[in-house]
């Protein structure tokens, strides 16, 4: 375990952690991990997990539970299975899905990664009910994953915030379109940091950004690559409500990381990959759902108006990357 000592701690570790795990499942399933994650009109917290089967290949599966921690009761069947026949681009699967209502079409949407032989690539699909589901295929081409729709439209159009992978680095990008289906606009929203920085070269979205009264909340996560593989951390950073590509803050160290035997040993070690949340009913909690080690489902929870607090005492300004 690393100490934390020093450090203030936002997100603290449920103590029933993990909270899911493949052996909870009512059919087979080899891992589960990186749920997205929505409350629902009665109050019941859904997530969206990605289960992993003994191929190698991803479907997503509700489970649903009255107080978001225990008592789960997941679906009998996966609830949504890749369709390679009719979309090609998940013929090895879908993955990491992350969930946004969006009040004006009164449905949530799905922005998931479709995995195919071209790599992976950003897809969508709507649903009311989380049992039948609208896809729209796929929205961001090979290779971009970690991607999630704002809640509302940004001078009338839709807005994606999505992670296409270059030669040059990986950074966070977003993207507008009147439709869903039309994407444009592209903005470099968060770079990766150079260097020997935590989150040099690779970062990535990690829930949906979280809407509050100073800007649009930013958790995203930074690989850092070391001779004994890579390990996945959280950031933070903030947005212009209404130019969400304008950064206004951004923390210049990890405020989560994998530090119990659940997050550090799995089938892919040493990882913390949140894709969703839900905003407790005092409208300021926080419950962050994450794949830990790509193998299991844990919680943890923080404070917006502490995150907020912490950032603005953070003396990172967003456009010193060096
Ligand atoms: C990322 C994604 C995640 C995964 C993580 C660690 O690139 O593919 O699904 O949790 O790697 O393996």
């Amino acid at each position: 375990m690393t100490p934390n000592s020093g450090y203030q701690t936002l997100f603290h570790r449920h103590e029933k952690n993990p909270i899911l795990t493949a052996d909870d499942w009512p059919y087979p399933a080899h891992t589960v991990f990186n749920p997205g994650a929505t409350r629902l009109p009665d109050g019941t917290t859904l997530l969206l997990c990605r289960v992993e089967d003994r191929r190698g290949h991803s479907h997503l599966c509700a489970a649903r539970s009255a107080n978001g921690v225990d008592g789960w009761v997941i679906d009998e069947e996966p609830t949504l299975k890749p369709e390679p026949a009719k979309y090609p681009e998940e013929l090895w699967g879908i993955e990491d899905p992350r969930i946004t209502f969006v009040e004006e079409l009164g449905k949530h949407v799905i922005a998931y990664t479709a995995f195919s032989e071209e790599g992976p690539g950003v897809a969508l699909a709507l649903t009311e009910d989380f049992r039948s589901f609208q896809r729209c295929g796929l929205v961001m081409q090979p290779d971009d994953k970690d991607a999630a729709l704002l809640p509302t439209r940004i001078d009338g159009n839709f807005a994606l915030v999505h992670r296409p992978m270059h030669d040059s680095g990986t950074h966070v990008w977003i993207s507008f379109s009147p439709d869903l289906q039309n994407w444009g606009g592209h903005k470099l929203m968060l770079p990766a940091r150079k260097g020997g920085w935590w989150d040099a070269n690779k970062v990535g979205l990690s829930p949906p950004l979280i809407a509050t009264p100073e800007g649009w909340l930013m958790i995203y996560h930074g690989v850092r690559h070391t001779a004994a593989g890579a390990i996945y951390r959280l950031g933070l950073a903030l947005f212009a409500l209404d130019k969400p590509q304008v950064c206004l803050a951004r923390g210049d160290s990890w405020v989560f990381g994998p530090e119990t035997s659940y997050e550090r040993h799995g089938d892919v070690g040493n990882v913390t990959f949140p894709c969703g949340y839900t905003v407790g009913a005092d409208g300021d909690t926080i419950h962050l759902y994450y794949g830990a080690a790509d193998t299991c489902i844990a919680l943890a929870t923080g404070s917006v108006r502490e995150v907020l607090g912490w950032l603005a005492r953070s003396e990172e300004v967003c456009s010193s990357t060096d």
